[in-house]
């Protein structure tokens, strides 16, 4: 009788760790959030890049972006490159398809700008998910000098 009781506080504990244990799992399973790349299907999504029509607005620099989805987040900071010569004044640079697990609703990217190039003058970006058919609207407005930076955007 003496040791009945520990055993069974020591089975309540078992049990108990055991739920907890359950519960987190069932928790954590999902893995769509942000700061994640997420699990749900794979959709291409393109993004485009517009520099604004004034004076010295055009770079040469690397220019990354990574996109933050209401789901979860594009794989790192993609590299912005094709075979045009990217970001002169005023022009409109498409890049992609990238195939990402799906992000849901883009809310905000981070896009860096290298110091391998003079300064940038973006004035909006937009991405397309094939899977809504949207393209997700992210004012930039921003001066990026010559040094190497990176800056945050919300797609409202
Ligand atoms: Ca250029
Ligand atoms: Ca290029």
């Amino acid at each position: 009788m003496r040791f009945r009781i520990p055993i069974v506080l020591a089975t309540a504990l078992v049990v108990l760790t055991g739920a907890l244990g359950a519960g987190s799992a069932a928790v954590a399973a999902p893995a769509t959030k942000q700061g994640d790349v997420g699990t749900n299907a794979v959709t291409r999504y393109w993004i485009f890049v517009h520099t604004a029509n004034i004076q010295d607005a055009g770079t040469d620099a690397t220019v990354r972006m990574k996109v933050y989805g209401t789901l979860a987040d594009s794989p790192g900071y993609v590299n912005l490159d094709n075979s045009a010569d990217n970001f002169e004044r005023n022009s409109n640079d498409t890049f992609g398809p990238f195939s990402w697990f799906d992000i849901g609703r883009p809310d905000f990217i981070g896009v860096y700008k290298g110091s391998n190039g003079s300064e940038w003058y973006p004035e909006y970006a937009m991405v397309y998910s094939e899977a809504t058919r949207i393209w997700y609207q992210c004012p930039m407005n921003a001066y990026y000098g010559d040094g190497e930076e990176t800056r945050w955007f919300d797609c409202p």
